[in-house]
């Protein structure tokens, strides 16, 4: 019968993350040399955040990889590194990129604060300020900060199958081509067989939920960490193995193609009564410069697939 177990399971997994989210504290890291002024801060901000307080930036940065950091806040004058140079530092970071970074000082000159801004902080706050001023600053930050992400997120993630889309694909494969750091790559292009029928007698929504349970059994199928799915349009997918030789990717297809095999996708219209896949993939020593190439390649060996009747891979 028709399997819905992981498409269901996938939602569920959704929803709990997104539970979290609502109960989830954002971390503020505090870099304040005055245990006065720290204080000050922890009173106001600890209702809302949790608050990890250094004294220093060195003290900071000792611990920076223990961390996780929603929004950083500096102090301006500090014993060592300044809060000037520690902004800069951070923005260096391609971990923290985008993690808002709130300046505070005593010594705002009218003409000495455009280095706060050049340094990359969000937002600056001058001594004195209100305790609501504080707050609703970092709110803003924090808001703006998470949308950022979502938008990131769903602009690498395909929305039905929850794999990486096609924007992605491309640029993972531009950083391989342009790295040279995988000797040896393998790309698969999967393509199911007969869906229009699929579609025909069960119904558009029955094809939909049929992409998820395929992607999952795609999913399960690979072994490393480095290799992903993603969806290269319609009912086609590719799959990239880096660091993967011939026998590895022959290996990975003939996974594919056990696992979409024991999910028994009832698929009446299909020779075999279930959803089949065909694959044409390549092996090359180096990813090319040209990466596309390398799936126009793939895609001639699909089309062999198709030729000499589907549910089969051609490497
Ligand atoms: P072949 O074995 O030659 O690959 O036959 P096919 O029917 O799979 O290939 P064809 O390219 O003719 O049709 C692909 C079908 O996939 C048509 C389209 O309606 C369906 N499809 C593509 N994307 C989606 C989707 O997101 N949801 C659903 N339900 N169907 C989709
Ligand atoms: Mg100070
Ligand atoms: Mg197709
Ligand atoms: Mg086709
Ligand atoms: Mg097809």
């Amino acid at each position: 019968g028709y399997k819905m177990d992981s498409s269901l399971n996938l939602l569920r997994k959704k929803a709990e993350k997104d539970l979290d989210n609502t109960t989830y504290k954002s971390t503020i890291v505090v870099v304040e040399d005055s245990d006065i002024d720290a204080n000050i801060i922890k009173e106001v901000l600890s209702p809302l955040y949790v608050v990890k307080h250094f004294s220093t930036a060195e003290a900071m940065l000792e611990h920076l990889s223990e961390l996780t950091v929603s929004l950083f806040l500096f102090d301006y004058k500090l014993p060592g590194l300044d809060g000037i140079g520690l902004c800069q530092h951070i923005r260096g970071l391609t971990d923290y990129e985008h993690t808002p970074i709130v300046m505070l000082t005593g010594e705002a000159y009218a003409n000495f604060e455009h280095k706060f801004w050049d340094a990359g902080c969000n937002d600056f706050i001058a001594k004195p300020y209100s305790a609501t001023t504080l707050q609703k600053r970092l709110a803003k930050e924090l808001k703006y900060n998470a949308l950022l992400e979502k938008h990131k997120e769903a602009s690498m993630i395909d929305s039905l199958t929850q794999v990486f889309n096609r924007r992605y694909l491309e640029v993972v494969m531009q950083q391989l081509s342009a790295r040279h750091e995988s000797p040896e790559v393998s790309v698969l292009l999967l393509d199911i067989d007969y869906f229009k029928k699929y579609n025909d007698r069960y119904g558009h929504l029955a094809g939909d939920a049929a992409l998820v349970v395929f992607t999952d059994a795609v999913k399960e199928a690979l072994g490393r960490k480095t290799d992903f799915i993603s969806r290269w349009g319609g009912e086609e997918f590719a799959v990239v193995l880096p660091h993967t030789n011939y026998d590895g990717c022959v290996l990975v297809a003939n996974r594919i193609m056990q696992i979409l095999c024991e999910e028994r996708i009832q698929h009446e219209d299909s020779p075999t009564g279930y959803l089949t896949v065909s694959i044409g993939g390549v092996m090359v020593n180096e990813t090319p410069k040209d990466w596309k190439t390398l799936f126009l390649a793939a895609d001639k060996n699909l089309y062999e697939a198709k030729e000499q009747g589907r549910n089969q891979h051609v490497l």
